[in-house]
């Protein structure tokens, strides 16, 4: 039960400094830390300048640019303190992909990190939509344009009445065909997530310290490295870079607690455990985002004497609504629903499978999609269920396990790849005359980008060749969608009425 009128970014601000909160630790990053009163006043100066001196109103769409530090958890709680819709965004977007978002999501005003201005402003001057563009200082010296307007401004602000089901953040997905959704979800279903997975699951406290890899920018990382710690009063490392030995280094200095990242991090962290690393203050590694091989389950848990916590999350959903528990795990296995949520595994008409059979999951609860202005509402709701784009199998006990991407998504390291958005990107080179784009299974990254590409006539394709390609698209879009393989072909395998088997191809990798 929530009230009625609830602006989430005063919650996990003013409203904990209220609880007594106001010394502990709140955020940790670019070598500074901060209170949670630090963080309540900094964020109603910032939400003052962006009212007073900015003109943001109820309603408007905020975007935010962005690696994950301090100063971007504090801009999206003013944003959101003044009543904006927020949408946060990755650093490595170019304007290309930043237009795509802005015109999507009618964005009046982008806040952006002083060092990733450039493609920002190029995005800008196609932008019908952008007012404002003003810069923010990441690396935590407040000086740039938006930190000398807050830095006069009182430290008391009275933050917008949002209602709780108003949107507050819109979560961007690019889905399988490249061209970007939107899912709104309201300032309610933040706390929702804490005080369901967060609380249930990982039963944080505030003595717990957060660390972890996934962008701000995803709801995966906005909830497990913004939203989970400040909801219960624990801190959050943030780190712009978060490599394995980057993470390592915050668990060991701060003996961090909760980790959320991919298993290809794991595995890493789990080889320097063998050269030393010390991650045993470390209580709870959840591991989402990709598949949770065996292996990796099971040498953590010989390594550490703790399970490592699989779940399955999307952003239409917000965040995690399938995992295991502390005390009820096992492995190839994503769990049971997180309390308030259920699932069920149908068929294509919407009937569910017999126990172990592998059919789409389907899932209901407290948060749930609700695409901006787009048909495919239609496809991932059906009667009050979330047809996620996954397959799955429930056995006789109501466990799940994860059987299959039933799209075109290609998740490599962590970050979904839409297959034809890399390919438009390669068509757009002159030398292409066709391409087809799968994901191939990879030792280190769970599946890599592979192009299957039929070059103009004439054109040799050669190392030279893949070199220009790859150059090519890392130019296009953001670089980590690149090819890593890139195969040659005459042509490519097609029905009787033209279209790619993509399927074909993923048979030969
Ligand atoms: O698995 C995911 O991709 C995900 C997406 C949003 C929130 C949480 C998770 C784990």
């Amino acid at each position: 039960a929530y009230p009625d009128r609830l602006n989430v970014g005063v919650e996990l601000t003013d409203a904990m400094v209220e609880k007594g909160f106001g010394d502990h630790t709140a955020l940790i990053g670019n070598g500074r830390r901060r209170t949670y009163k630090e963080l309540a006043d900094w964020t109603n100066k910032l939400a003052r300048a962006l009212v007073e001196d900015l003109g943001v109103r109820p309603g408007n769409r905020v975007l935010i640019r962005s690696a994950n530090n301090p100063a971007m958890v504090a801009c999206w709680l003013a944003a959101t303190k003044a009543g904006a819709v927020v949408v946060n965004t990755m650093p490595m977007l170019r304007a290309r992909e930043l237009a795509a978002i802005v015109d999507k999501a009618e964005i009046s005003h982008a806040l952006c990190d002083t060092r990733l201005m450039d493609e920002m402003t190029t995005c800008a001057k196609t932008s019908d939509f952008l007012r404002t563009v003003v810069g923010f200082d990441g690396t935590s010296n407040h000086d740039a344009e938006l930190d000398r307007l807050a830095l006069e401004k009182p430290v008391k602000f009275d933050a917008v009445a949002t209602s709780a089901d108003d949107v507050a953040l819109l979560g961007f997905t690019s889905g399988t065909t490249g061209s970007p959704k939107a899912t709104m979800h309201f300032h309610r279903d933040l706390l929702i997530i804490a005080d369901g997975y967060a609380r249930e699951v990982l039963g944080v406290t505030p003595e717990d310290v957060f660390v972890g890899s996934p962008p701000l920018a995803f709801t995966f990382g906005l909830g497990g490295l913004a939203v989970f710690p400040l909801r219960f009063g624990a801190a959050a490392t943030l780190l712009e870079t978060a490599s394995p030995p980057n993470m390592i280094e915050i668990i060991e200095k701060f003996n961090a607690t909760v980790c959320f990242t991919a298993p290809t991090a794991y595995r890493a962290m789990l080889q320097a455990m063998e050269d030393g690393a010390d991650l045993s203050s470390l209580r709870a590694a959840v591991s989402a985002g990709e598949t949770l091989p065996a292996p990796v389950y099971h040498d953590w848990k010989k390594k550490t004497g703790k399970p490592m916590l699989d779940g399955i999350g999307a952003t239409e959903m917000l965040h995690i609504f399938i995992s295991n528990r502390f005390d009820d795990h096992k492995a190839a296995c994503t769990g049971k629903p997180v309390t308030g949520y259920e699932a069920r595994v149908i068929d294509e008409d919407g009937a569910e499978v017999p126990r172990g059979e592998v059919g789409r999951l389907a899932v209901r609860g407290p948060t749930g999609c609700r695409y901006l202005a787009d048909d495919r509402q239609k496809v991932y709701v059906k009667d009050g269920w979330n047809i996620t784009g996954d397959s799955f199998s429930m056995d006789e006990n109501g466990y799940l396990h994860f059987a299959a991407r039933n799209d075109d998504m290609i998740i490599s390291a962590g970050y979904n790849i839409a297959g034809p958005e890399v390919e438009a990107a390669l068509l757009s080179h002159p030398m292409v005359s066709e391409c087809a784009v799968v994901a191939a299974p990879d030792e280190a990254r769970g599946a890599i980008v592979q192009a299957h590409v039929v070059l103009v006539e004439g054109a040799a394709g050669d190392a030279n060749m893949v070199k220009l390609l790859q150059d090519h698209v890392k130019a296009e879009i953001a670089p980590y969608k690149y090819p890593r393989d890139i195969r040659f072909v005459d042509e490519l395998p097609k029905t009787a009425t033209g279209k790619i088997q993509r399927f074909a191809l993923r048979e030969k990798t």
